[in-house]
């Protein structure tokens, strides 16, 4: 059983929950109390991000963004609001967020002729801008991002990063001469994507594409990385989707090709929200609160002085803890001095809680020894440190907790998967947790009854189907209609 404890200042605050066994009531308790989010802002959807969640949000951000700055994608600033008409020219795509737009009506006092939606996503005003901005096949591939907000009026339960209203967003839009050009491009959107998510932030899913009733409205088709919660239910965090020319044209996205011969242009967009965090927040955590994968850590470490004796020799003892962290900043880790009113024991808790990764303590015996104490998060492992061996050792510490971590949360993915040949297994897989993996007879339109049933008796949907894996044995039966199976379907519930 989880016992989270804040220990700010003089206030003390506990919490418990068990992760694994009260998911949601653990999630939500570690959001309020490492002060990530706070949800009491009186709009359903729109927590607040304290600067400790806001500045996990802009590292994440930042990471994503230094992949798309290297592969040349550039970034803009589009704005908030988009006219009417410019979102009902793609019929799919206004059908699909017709219902979640929110709508700016009035300018002042005065009925505005044309209203204006807030963003829910940017295809629109962007392809505008697009079909003004493209004459010639010298201007592609035309590659663009942005990291803003949009707007969607979710009418489901809302949960802080994982489903709001406000939703923290980073979105890249492509235009490309050929099909094959853009298709490469969003492989190199994954590439991107799996530096950050896998290699940075220690998070494994599935990438899958989506059946075709469950596309981005307007696109071709939709791959996604589905990832498995610690309650069981998958999330869906990439939205890669190759929009073909079905936006090309109604926004008459139109170039003159090599033989000056005007052609439509293929175009692919991509994005991931705060649920990155939410990911991050989720796998990693413990009882005990958030793990934090170092490179994105608020702190890299806290140093705790022990205070013993009189004021002489608690002011020398937090000297000596203030030098360290002098020293340690300059190598470039963050760094904190909790010189706080609070027990060593509190400010362990409330450390622990946010996720630091190394806590060094430094008392009197230390002092006298040339020496330090370090205690890692991710396995409480602690041990002594010569003072000219921290910078070495937070290294080697940071390196060992992304290892581990990486290690752990990739073993809780692959745990998750697996294959069903009945109905009675696929209830066993999801009773675990994660994706029951079947034979289907269908990846085109005509799944989709298939699934109705399949929701009804198990709570779960297909999520998807991988485009690259071999198709069952010949002769293997979908479970669901007895056809012939034609691929792998990947079913879970989902949040
Ligand atoms: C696009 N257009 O929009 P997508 N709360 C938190 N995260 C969310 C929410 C929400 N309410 N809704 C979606 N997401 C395309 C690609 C520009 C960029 C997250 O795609 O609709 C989901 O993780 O798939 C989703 O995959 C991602 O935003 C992109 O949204």
């Amino acid at each position: 059983k989880a016992t989270f404890q804040g220990a700010k200042d003089q206030e003390k605050v506990t919490f418990s929950a068990d992760k694994i066994k009260e998911f949601p009531v653990w999630y939500e308790g570690i959001l309020e109390i490492s002060e990530l989010v706070d949800k009491r802002y009186p709009i359903k959807g729109m927590p607040v991000f304290r600067p400790f969640g806001c500045f996990l949000e802009t590292e994440i951000m930042k990471l994503i963004e230094y992949e798309w700055d290297s592969q040349d994608i550039q970034r803009v600033m589009f704005p908030t609001c988009i006219p009417k008409d410019f979102l009902e020219k793609e019929k799919e795509h206004i059908a699909g967020f017709m219902k979640e737009c929110f709508w700016v009506l009035k300018g002042g006092e005065s009925e505005l002729e044309v209203p204006f939606a807030l963003r829910p996503t940017s295809e629109t005003a962007m392809y505008s801008m697009f079909a003004l901005w493209i004459r010639s096949f010298r201007d592609l591939p035309l590659k663009v991002y942005q990291t803003c907000t949009v707007f969607r009026y979710e009418t489901k339960n809302t949960h802080p990063l994982i489903r709001v209203r406000e939703i923290p967003f980073n979105e890249a839009h492509t235009v490309h001469e050929t099909e094959k050009d853009a298709l490469e491009n969003l492989e190199q959107a994954w590439v991107g994507y799996r530096n950050v998510i896998e290699d940075k932030l220690g998070i494994y899913g599935l990438r899958i594409r989506r059946p075709d009733w469950d596309k981005f409205a307007g696109a071709e088709f939709t791959d996604v990385l589905d990832i498995i919660m610690p309650d069981g239910k998958v999330m869906q965090t990439v939205g890669a989707h190759y929009l073909g020319q079905k936006f090309a044209k109604p926004f008459q996205i139109q170039f003159n090709d090599r033989k000056q011969k005007s052609q439509f242009a293929y175009m692919t967009c991509y994005g991931v929200s705060s649920r990155i965090l939410a990911a991050v927040v989720s796998i990693h955590g413990d009882n005990k609160g958030l793990i934090m994968p170092p490179l994105i850590s608020y702190y890299h470490v806290v140093i705790i002085p022990i205070l013993f004796g009189n004021k002489a020799k608690q002011k020398m003892i937090i000297e000596k803890a203030q030098e360290h962290a002098k020293m340690i900043k300059k190598a470039g880790y963050r760094v904190k001095v909790d010189d706080s009113q609070q027990s060593p024991g509190n400010k362990y808790y409330f450390w622990e809680m946010k996720g630091i990764p190394i806590r060094i303590e430094v008392g009197p015996k230390d002092i006298q020894k040339q020496q330090v104490v370090f205690v890692y998060r991710i396995n409480g492992e602690k041990k002594e440190v010569k003072e000219e061996e921290i910078i070495s050792e937070i290294k080697s510490g940071c390196d060992m907790t992304q290892e581990i971590l990486s290690k752990k949360a990739k073993e809780f993915h692959e745990a998750r998967i697996k294959v069903c040949n009945s109905i009675e297994e696929v209830k066993e897989a999801l009773a675990f947790g994660g994706f029951a993996k079947i034979p289907f007879h269908s990846n085109g339109p005509d799944g989709k009854e298939a699934e109705a049933v399949l929701k009804e008796q198990t709570g779960a949907e297909i999520r998807g189907f991988d485009p690259k894996e071999a198709p069952p044995a010949n002769g293997t039966k979908c479970i669901m209609t007895q056809k012939d199976a034609v691929c792998w379907a990947y079913v879970a519930r989902a949040y």
